[in-house]
């Protein structure tokens, strides 16, 4: 499988590694993305994972090798394929960081965008150059990156096609820091472990208030909110939060 997976103190690293072919997202590696996030949704010590490419990729897009044999229809097919399991990662209940170690292009960049935030290395290149091969993005690129970073910046990378830098991309709010790249993988810990640290239960349901909030009108996602804030008060680690605070110690979250 070119998915690696290592999950240490609660915090998973899934790791692409297909190189020589700048692990460009073909059906095998569609198959280890969805393996590594099933079996990581059943382990119950899990807190937050992050998603990284091996060698200068991040990956560099759908292979093109295998969409050069396509018709409309298993397009069509291929597209909806890689959107599920894209949609897996961005609906998994603990939170994602992309942490982007080289080119996100493509089918890669819009995987960067279903992770529910963005670390990039000084070096990665970001970008949808799909029009440039006589395609549309078909892995999200044109819904979520519109959401992300407005519609008129999405459209002028979209048909343009230009590779933008990190510090670039950082600049229109589609990476969030940018760190050297020897330090890439220290600094995604870190956040991990601050955030692995937070109330389990009550991350998720924000994550959950963010996203579904998103796909609805205010109103709704104001009451939403208050939905998911009550059942945040029917957790044990609500308890152990606002007593810690209160006797002025750190708490201790058992994710209940
Ligand atoms: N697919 C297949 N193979 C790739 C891909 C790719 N996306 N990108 C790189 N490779 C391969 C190269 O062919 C090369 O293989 P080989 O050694 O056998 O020739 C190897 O990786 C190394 O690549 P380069 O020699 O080109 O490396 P460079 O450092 O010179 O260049 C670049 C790096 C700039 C990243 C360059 O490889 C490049 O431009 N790659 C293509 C980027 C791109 O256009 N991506 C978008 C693809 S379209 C897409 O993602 C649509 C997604 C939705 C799909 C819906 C399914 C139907």
């Amino acid at each position: 499988m070119p998915v690696h997976v290592k999950v240490e103190a609660g915090v998973a690293r899934v790791t692409m590694d297909r190189q020589e072919a700048l692990n460009a997202l073909n059906a095998e590696m569609l198959d280890g993305l969805e393996a590594a996030f099933t079996s990581l949704a059943e382990d119950a010590s899990l807190r937050v994972v992050i998603l990284t490419g091996a060698g200068k990729a991040f990956a560099a897009g759908g292979d093109i090798k295998v969409m050069a044999e396509l018709d409309p229809n298993l397009a069509q097919v291929f597209a909806t394929r890689g959107q599920n399991v894209f949609d897996r990662i961005a609906d998994f209940p603990h939170p994602v960081i992309g942490a982007i170690n080289g080119f996100a292009l493509g089918g890669g960049c819009e995987l960067a965008l279903a992770c529910d935030f963005r670390i990039a290395s000084e070096t990665a290149k970001v970008g949808q150059p799909e029009v440039g091969l006589g395609l549309i993005p078909g892995y999200g690129g044109t819904q979520r990156l519109a959401r992300l970073v407005g519609p008129s910046t999405a459209k002028y990378l979209i048909f343009t096609g230009e590779l933008i830098s990190a510090t670039k991309a950082m600049g229109i709010g589609l990476i969030d820091e940018v760190v050297p790249a020897e330090h890439l993988m220290a600094r995604c810990e870190e956040i991990a472990g601050v955030i692995a640290a937070k109330a389990p239960v009550a991350v998720t349901l924000s994550k959950q208030a963010v996203d579904l909030g998103l796909e609805t009108t205010l109103i709704h996602g104001l009451n939403l909110e208050a939905e998911l804030f009550a059942k945040s008060f029917r957790t044990a680690d609500r308890k152990a939060g606002l007593t810690a605070f209160i006797q002025k110690r750190t708490a201790q979250f058992n994710g209940m």
